[in-house]
């Protein structure tokens, strides 16, 4: 039976700690859905579809292995989407407690509606602090984003805030 997951997150935009999480996350499964998702609590910097193509360059880029789709969900919970692909974990990243006690309820109840385990997998310490919520900050104070972004993800944003 082919094990398949499903990493989901805002990607707003796609840093090199979900880079990580996507890397490590391919190599235990046998397919890997990296999924785009809408978050409501969180006003966002890029449109979906150019989130979606800053992931498949990033995966690109760094010639990560495994059979990896990048694709967006809009049409309501995260678990049908699971459930359409076959996919019976979510892979999620978590940084610290406020990470934990933000994705424990949600891991609770996604296994409640569809039997999705999620399995949480620690930062590599280089990576802990990154977050894409500072990327935006950094970035739209002229800073430099290149040590917590890929190439392409520090490209698009250069260009973007060049007047
Ligand atoms: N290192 C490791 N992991 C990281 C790092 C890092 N540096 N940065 C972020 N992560 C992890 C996050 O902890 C998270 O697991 C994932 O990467 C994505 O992070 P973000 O910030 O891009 O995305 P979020 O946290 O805004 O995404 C939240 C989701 C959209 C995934 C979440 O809200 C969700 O699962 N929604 C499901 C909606 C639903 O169906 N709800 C009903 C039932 S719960």
């Amino acid at each position: 039976m082919q094990r398949i997951a499903v990493v989901p997150g805002s990607f707003d935009p796609v840093t090199r700690g979900h880079l990580d999480v996507i890397e490590r996350a391919a190599g235990l499964y046998d397919e890997l859905h990296v999924v785009v998702v809408h978050n409501p609590d969180k006003s966002a910097l890029l449109p979906i579809a150019q989130r979606v193509s800053l992931i498949e360059r990033s995966i690109a880029e760094a010639g990560i292995q495994g059979r990896i789709v990048v694709a967006s969900w809009s049409m309501g919970l995260l678990v049908d989407y699971c459930t359409d692909v076959g996919a019976s974990v979510l892979v999620k990243g978590v940084r610290s407690q406020l990470d934990v006690a933000y994705e424990t309820p949600m891991a609770i109840v996604n296994r409640h509606l569809a039997g999705v385990e999620t399995v949480f997998l620690l930062p590599d310490p280089a990576n802990a602090h990154v977050s894409s919520s500072l990327v935006r900050q950094v970035s739209a104070l002229g800073g430099d984003v290149a040590p917590y972004v890929p190439p392409a993800v520090a490209e698009y944003l250069q260009a973007a805030m060049t007047p």
